[in-house]
């Protein structure tokens, strides 16, 4: 094993990471730009440096500042997280030449299934389901039209260096192609400056489901089971679960093994997860492998009882898999809510800011993985996520008991969060049977209004009037209060009112 592990991220990731390093027994050594200062990373961490200024550009991306304090650290390993370098080959390689251990792919491996198109390939190689289109880039316009018409409308243009939805248009019919032609290989040369897109069959109402896999230096590759991952906004994932409601022993194996033949084929080692969509009769389709951990990789671990982080150290430290295929046993049912410091009723704008108080949801199945602590203020410079709220139960129906019990546990009072956006959607009909597809948190937030949802505000209000009444009771038994027994009901009523305004929020304009 290591002795000595840089981590390379910032925030809860670089928590969860300095975590599994202490139960290791493996030093922790954190960087921090200067608005991380006094992050919670900083903190957990057993050493830290200082990498330079707050724009990611300047500190968390350059590649010399990390391996600089890696050396000058003695550290044996660099674990990069998610986001950040986490796939870029170029870190990975730079390791290779510093004589200190990637925990992730080989450079390699990372450009052959990274690359959307390379991974296309791939996958049509293997055998593995791909939906039906080009491999390869189109050159025109016209060229777009002859294989539309062949594969059929709709179909779905996605540019060869995209990702997060950029420079992706679908076409329903032939006399759209022209303006989605344009839109999309502008989009996508403004958003990668590279114009090409390739053509795909669209698919109507997909589900996204992906496949966690493991693989270790010894040629050993096992598949963790699914999560998903359709309770999307704006391509950013808002509610993961493990398992799939949709999903069945013969697909889990079916989508296990190609994922498992897909990365097998690439040559992949350590952590990774095959995204497919999957249409109503649970035909699946491969749609591009990531090369990193992610962000909701607590589900799995949840449903698994596995530690994909330690596991991660110890694949990359040489052991070999401690585990086959046919001891993996899936158990009970867990979901993850991404929170973040942003207003759900004002088009779900960054709040970032001072956070004066903390409520840490615990008890029975939950598990809180965030970055922050009560006077300690977000930064402006990165993503806005707080952490991540995980819930396992024995079944579905449990998990979701717990998760409305524990997001009702939740404050992060001085700023906005998206916690009652969860609230919504757990009391949807359609999430609640797990009746959702890509684009369901989009049609669910334009088509339902926003309603008062009966939440802890209320409950807490009943409380305080018990409390009021309990007092005033006590009052008459003992003819009068003393000063801090004022006090203490002063407090809780002011902080009651303070709850009041933090959650019944007037829509901004
Ligand atoms: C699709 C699709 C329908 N048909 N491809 C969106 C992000 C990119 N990684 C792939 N995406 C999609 N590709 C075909 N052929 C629908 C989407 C899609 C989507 C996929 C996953 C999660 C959320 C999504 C939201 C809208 C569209």
């Amino acid at each position: 094993m290591f002795q000595k592990v840089l981590i390379a991220n910032r925030g809860e990731i670089a928590v969860r990471i300095a975590r599994a390093c202490r139960e290791l027994g493996v030093r922790a050594v954190a960087v921090f730009s200067d608005a991380d200062r006094a992050s919670l990373h900083v903190r957990r961490a057993d050493e830290a440096y200082p990498i330079g200024p707050a724009p990611s550009r300047e500190s968390y991306l350059v590649i010399e500042k990390i391996l600089g304090v890696a050396r000058y650290a003695g550290c044996d390993a660099i674990h990069p997280g998610y986001g950040f370098l986490a796939e870029n080959p170029a870190l990975a390689r730079a390791c290779v030449d510093a004589g200190i251990t990637f925990i992730g792919p080989s450079a390699a491996a990372m450009e052959q299934l990274g690359s959307k198109t390379a991974a296309r390939q791939i996958a049509r190689d293997v055998g593995t389901p791909t939906v039906p289109g080009t491999l390869n880039p189109i050159k025109t316009v016209d060229e777009a039209v002859e294989i539309a018409r062949d594969i059929g409308f709709p179909v779905i243009l996605k540019a060869v260096a995209g990702g997060g939805g950029k420079g992706m248009r679908s076409v329903a019919s032939q006399s759209e192609l022209d303006s989605a032609w344009r839109d999309a290989t502008s989009e996508a040369q403004n958003a990668f400056g590279d114009a090409r897109v390739y053509l795909e069959k669209y698919l109507q109402r997909p589900r996204h489901i992906e496949i966690q896999v493991l693989a270790d230096h010894h040629g050993h590759f096992v598949y963790l089971g699914e999560r998903e991952c359709s309770v999307q906004r704006r391509h950013q994932k808002v509610i993961e679960e493990a398992p799939s409601p949709i999903m069945t022993p013969e697909l889990r194996k079916a989508m296990g093994e190609a994922a498992v033949k897909l990365a097998r084929a690439g040559n992949y080692t350590n952590a990774g997860t095959v995204e497919f969509l999957v249409d109503a009769q649970r035909n699946f389709y491969f749609l591009e492998m990531n090369t990193r951990l992610q962000v909701e990789h607590p589900v799995t671990e949840m449903v698994t009882s596995l530690d994909l982080v330690k596991l991660q150290l110890r694949i990359a430290a040489g052991e070999p898999l401690p585990f086959g295929q046919q001891d993996i046993e899936l158990r009970g049912h867990a979901l993850e809510c991404r929170i973040y410091a942003e207003d759900p009723d004002n088009n779900f704008f960054p709040s970032p800011g001072k956070i004066t108080d903390c409520g840490v949801p615990a008890g029975p199945g939950i598990r809180l993985d965030e970055g922050i602590y009560a006077g300690w203020t977000v930064p402006n410079e990165y993503d806005p996520m707080l952490g991540k709220l995980i819930a396992w139960g024995a079944d579905r129906e449990e998990a979701l008991a717990r998760m409305g019990r524990a997001l009702a546990e939740y404050r992060a009072s001085g700023i906005k969060t998206n916690v009652s956006l969860f609230r919504r959607i757990l009391a949807s009909s359609d999430f609640q049977t797990g009746a959702i597809y890509t684009r369901w948190l989009d049609d669910f937030l334009s088509a339902a209004p926003v309603t008062e949802i009966r939440n802890v505000e209320e409950e807490s209000q009943a409380e305080q009037a018990a409390a009021i009444a309990a007092f005033l009771w006590h009052l008459s038994q003992t003819g009068g209060a003393n000063a801090s027994q004022t006090r203490t009901i002063a407090e809780s009523r002011w902080r009651t009112e303070g709850r009041r305004e933090q959650v019944n929020r007037e829509p901004q304009p």
